[in-house]
């Protein structure tokens, strides 16, 4: 069984990370959305480094849910058949136990300095400007993809699909491509669980609505057999 699963922002939500669309509040007075752009960046890096700064800080504080542990479940009985890819940047499918997880966004826990093109584990800030371990250079930035830039391992990703006997979205608002279209690119049966229908909620052969700390474990309970339909 070949498996492909997407995961976004509200996979999180019940570990205490905020999603972006259904945001209650701006971050400083600022739209995250508008954040977390290169022209953001250009116009005033040190706001963009410290919004990131607070994102990385706060993953220390967080931990998986139910939904990450189930995907890490399903990897553990289906090895290489699972892979799960993810438009968010934080470490949560990891510390879960997922050890085939795809960050098309790009990493918190990373950096990538401009000058020398290296990118580093990173865990402390940017903001302050920090020298590039490799070149020295006060060049970091943080290793997340934004609006205009090619998201990460779109290769892998693709090939996956096309040859993919499910696609599961979960916790995703539809509103961002390349991701909303995996969808269209995806071989096999579709399904999306999320709060509420997405965007491209009719674009699945199915789509549940729940918590993903709900809806997750049932699904991965249903395709290992364990309290499925089917299931005795
Ligand atoms: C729960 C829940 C619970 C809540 N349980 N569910 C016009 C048409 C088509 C495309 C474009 C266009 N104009 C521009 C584009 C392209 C552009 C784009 O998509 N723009 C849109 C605004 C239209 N895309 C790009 O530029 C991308 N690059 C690109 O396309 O390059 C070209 C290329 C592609 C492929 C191959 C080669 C070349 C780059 C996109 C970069 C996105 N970056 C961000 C920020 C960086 C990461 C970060 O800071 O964290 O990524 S934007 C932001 O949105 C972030 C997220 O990963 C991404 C998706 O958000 P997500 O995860 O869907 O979160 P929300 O908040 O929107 O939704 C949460 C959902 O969870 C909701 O549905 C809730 O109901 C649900 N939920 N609680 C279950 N407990």
């Amino acid at each position: 069984m070949r498996i492909v699963v997407l995961t976004g922002a509200g996979i999180s939500a019940e570990s205490g990370l905020s999603t972006f669309r259904d945001a209650d509040g701006l971050w400083e007075g600022h739209d995250p959305m508008q954040v977390a752009t290169p022209e953001a960046y250009d116009d005033d890096p040190a706001l963009v480094q410290r919004f990131y700064d607070e994102r990385r800080a706060a993953l220390s504080r967080v931990e998986p849910n139910a939904a990450h542990v189930a995907l890490a479940r399903l990897e553990a009985a289906l090895g290489d058949d699972l892979l799960v890819v993810t438009q968010n940047v934080d470490d949560l499918h990891e510390r879960a136990g997922s050890t085939r997880v795809h960050h098309i966004h790009g990493s918190l826990r990373s950096a990538w300095c401009t000058s020398c093109d290296e990118r580093h584990l990173w865990d402390g800030p940017l903001a302050d400007r920090p020298p590039c371990p490799g070149c020295g250079d006060r060049a970091l930035r943080p290793d997340i993809v934004w609006f205009g830039e090619v998201p990460y391992g779109m290769d892998v990703v693709e090939r996956a699909l096309w040859s993919c006997e499910q696609f599961v979205s979960i916790g995703t608002s539809g509103a961002v491509y390349p991701a909303a279209a995996f969808v269209h690119w995806a071989s096999g049966r579709t399904l999306e669980l999320n709060l509420e229908p997405s965007m491209g909620a009719s674009d699945f052969a199915e789509s549940r609505q729940g918590p993903a700390t709900h809806l997750v474990p049932v699904w991965v309970d249903e395709v290992l057999g364990d309290g499925g339909p089917n299931s005795s």
